[in-house]
C-alpha cells in the first residue's frame, strides 16, 4: 500500500511540512479549489500543487476531488459537455502524474453529518450523524444555518432549493442511467492516460433530504463495477461510509473487490453504529463498530497495492481548524495503519 494524506492546499492550516514528518508518509492526496465545479482545471493550478508537493518530497499522484456537475447526474443535455471537460481534466491530471482520481456520484450533497463537534468521553470532539437531528438541520429550510465542509457552498439556498426539486423527478433507475453515461464517457479516456477512476460510497451510505443515493452496498457496487467493467473502473473503499450501516460487512467487501483488482484508494477510519445513526470515533478497532485489522488483512491478503489514506480523525489536545482534518488525529491513524498493514503484511508472508 502507498500511504498518503489529504491536504486542501496552500490553505490547508495543516502543512506539507508537518505531513512529511508522518512515518511511512508517501503521497498526497488533494485537488484544485479554485475553479468551479464542472470547469476545466488550468495546467497552472495543477503545476503548482505538483511542485509544492514534490519540494516537500512527497508524490503528487491522487487527486480527491474532481466532483461531478449536477447536469450530468441529472442527466441533462449540456452533460456532454461537462463530460468533455471532465475528460480533459483526466488528461492534464495524467500528464502531470495522477495515477488515481476520487469522486462521488452523490445528487446534491457530499457527506452530510448532524454536529461536528460532538464531545466524546476522553474530551475530544468528533464527526456525529443522528436521525433525530436531520429533520432540524434540513439544509433547505430559511432557518437552518447548516453548511458542512463537503458541500458546494456556492449554491444560494433558492439555487439550492431548485437543484434539489429538480431531482424530485429523477428515480434512482434514471440516476444508474446517468452514471452509466457518463462513465463510457470517461472511462476509455482514463483507461488511455493510465488513470484509475476510484468512485467514493455515498456518505450516509442511505437517502437523505429526499434524494436518491445508489453507491450504498455489495449490491450495487457490484452493479456499478458491471456498468464498464474495465480495471480502470473502480473504487475508493471508504471503511467509515459503508461501515455505518450494520448490512454493511466492510472485511467482506475488501477482499472481495480487492481480489478482483477494482480497489485503487482506501480511506481508512471507524465509526461506532448507534440505534440513531452514527458517531465517528478514532482509527482503533476497540473504539468502534468495525474491526480494522480484518479490513487491512483483508486487502493484504488479497493483493492490493494501492493508496490509503487516514479518513476524519477527531479534534484532540485543542487543535482547531477544518472538522475531520486536522493534524494530530489523522496522524495517529496513520501511524494505526502503518502497524496493521505491518502486520498483516508479515502475517500473510509467514502463510506463504
Ligand atoms: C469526506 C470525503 C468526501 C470525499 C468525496 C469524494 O471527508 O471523504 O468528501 O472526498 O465524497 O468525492
Amino acid at each position: 500500500m502507498k500511504l498518503s494524506f489529504r491536504w486542501y492546499g496552500q490553505d490547508d492550516k495543516v502543512t506539507l511540512e508537518q505531513i512529511r514528518q508522518i512515518p511511512g508518509m508517501e503521497a498526497i492526496v488533494t485537488a484544485v479549489y479554485d475553479v468551479p465545479v464542472g470547469e476545466v482545471w488550468s495546467r497552472e493550478s495543477i503545476g503548482k500543487l505538483k511542485e509544492l508537493t514534490e519540494q516537500a518530497g512527497l508524490k503528487f499522484e491522487v487527486i480527491e476531488s474532481v466532483p461531478v456537475h449536477e447536469d450530468i447526474k441529472l442527466g441533462k443535455p449540456s452533460r456532454d459537455q461537462y463530460i468533455e471537460n471532465y475528460c480533459e481534466n483526466i488528461r492534464r491530471l495524467a500528464e502531470a502524474g495522477i495515477r488515481c482520481i476520487c469522486y462521488n456520484f452523490m445528487p446534491v450533497f457530499d457527506w452530510t453529518r448532524t454536529q461536528l463537534d460532538h464531545p466524546l468521553p476522553d474530551g475530544s470532539t468528533s464527526l456525529v450523524y443522528y436521525q433525530e437531528q436531520v429533520e432540524q438541520v434540513d439544509p433547505l429550510k430559511s432557518d437552518s444555518d447548516l453548511t458542512l465542509p463537503g458541500w458546494d457552498a456556492s449554491y444560494s439556498r433558492e439555487e439550492l432549493r431548485d437543484v434539489v426539486a429538480q431531482y424530485q423527478s429523477l428515480t434512482e433507475e434514471d440516476l444508474w442511467a446517468n452514471l452509466k453515461y457518463f462513465l463510457e464517457g470517461i472511462i476509455p479516456v482514463a483507461a488511455e492516460c493510465g488513470v484509475n477512476m476510484a468512485i467514493h460510497q455515498d456518505d450516509p451510505c442511505w437517502s437523505i433530504f429526499g434524494l436518491p443515493r445508489i453507491i450504498t452496498d455489495e449490491q450495487n457496487l457490484d452493479c456499478f463495477l458491471k456498468l464498464v467493467d474495465d480495471p480502470h473502473n473502480g473504487l475508493t473503499l471508504c471503511c467509515g461510509s459503508l461501515g455505518c450501516s450494520a448490512k454493511n460487512d466492510v472485511a467482506k467487501l475488501a477482499a472481495k473487490y480487492a481480489e478482483m483488482g477494482r480497489i485503487h484508494f482506501v480511506h481508512l477510519r471507524n465509526v461506532q453504529i448507534l440505534p440513531n445513526g452514527f458517531e465517528e470515533r478514532a482509527h482503533l478497532s476497540s473504539c468502534g463498530s468495525l474491526d480494522m485489522y480484518a479490513i487491512v488483512k483483508a486487502l493484504v491478503e488479497n493483493g492490493f497495492d494501492g493508496y490509503v489514506r487516514p479518513d476524519h480523525g477527531r479534534m484532540i489536545w485543542g487543535e482547531t481548524g477544518r472538522a475531520g482534518y486536522g493534524l494530530y488525529d489523522r496522524a495517529l491513524g496513520a501511524a494505526y495503519i502503518n502497524g496493521l498493514f505491518e502486520a498483516a503484511e508479515k502475517e500473510c508472508a509467514s502463510h506463504k
